[in-house]
């Protein structure tokens, strides 16, 4: 207790900091200052990237907008040439060609309303990507996006990509043509989608492989398919499709020359010779 006159004071003291406590502090202050340091250092690295970005970005819309603006001198130039009734075809022409080798569907843009679909649809199917359809309004972008979904999935035998297609017939076609690829492994899914479908359409291949259409039960689609198919194909190459050689002539698909006389089925058939003996 201080005693000043007749007041009477005490001191007020604080906590007692001990060394332990005194380290701690330290300790914070320091953390503090570290953090602040990271978030200032981050800020400056991430205002770097941005400008770079956006630096970068604007260089490429430049470069884009450059290129567009040659190609459209160009075209333009060519456009000079066509007679007068047909600078509107020459137009679409040149655009489509541009738009197809850069592979870019905003050049598609220039070809006109009656074009612009041919334009995209080559672009997407080239690309393989169905996202580029969206340049298109309608059954003209769902058919579009058809399309690639059908190119991809049965190129990668995928039916998920199938399942994605819209319309029915594009979507029937797509798992068939999987179905068929799959069938050599008999690999269909077990169930949900395409698992029926995929099922029926290799019976109906093995049927086809085997030329037995005409021979078993199958529904009348199937029986359809199936006649076209042999209708279609020449497996030995003799000239004469299987479907003939089946259904007319009894002569063997499979073999060229069925009598082995060296004159093969298609040969002996045109000069009016027995093929089978
Ligand atoms: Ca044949
Ligand atoms: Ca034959
Ligand atoms: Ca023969």
């Amino acid at each position: 207790m201080a005693d000043f006159g007749n007041q009477q004071f005490y001191e007020v003291k604080g906590p007692e900091q001990t060394p332990e406590k005194k380290s701690r502090l330290d300790r914070r202050l320091i953390l503090r200052w570290v953090f602040l340091i990271a978030v200032i250092v981050l800020l400056i690295v991430a205002i770097i990237v941005t400008r770079n970005f956006i630096s970068n970005f604007r260089t490429d819309r430049q470069a884009e907008q450059s290129i567009f603006d040659n190609t459209a001198s160009e075209i333009e130039r060519k456009v000079q040439d066509c007679d007068g009734d047909k600078k509107d075809y020459c137009t679409s022409k040149y655009w489509t060609q541009a738009a197809l080798d850069a592979k870019n569907v905003e050049y598609c843009k220039m070809v006109g309303d009656e074009w612009l679909a041919s334009c995209v649809d080559q672009i997407a199917l080239d690309v393989g990507d169905a996202e580029l359809c969206s340049a298109l309004k309608d059954q003209e972008k769902t058919d579009c996006a058809d399309a690639v979904l059908l190119q991809n999935g049965v190129a990668t035998s995928s039916f998920s990509l199938c399942e994605g297609i819209i319309e029915s017939g594009v979507n029937n076609s797509c798992v068939n043509q999987v179905a068929k690829d799959l069938a050599e492994e008999g690999n269909c899914p077990a169930s949900g989608f395409g698992a029926d479908q995929c099922a029926a359409q290799i019976k109906l291949s093995k049927v086809i492989n085997e030329g037995t259409c005409l021979k078993f039960q199958i529904s009348s689609i199937e029986y359809e398919s199936c006649i076209d198919a042999l209708a279609d194909r020449d497996s030995d190459g003799d000239g004469l499709s299987d479907l003939d050689e089946i259904q007319i002539y009894k002569t063997d698909h499979n073999d060229a020359d069925s009598d082995n006389d060296g004159y093969n089925d298609g040969v002996e058939i045109n000069s009016g010779f027995d093929p089978l003996n």
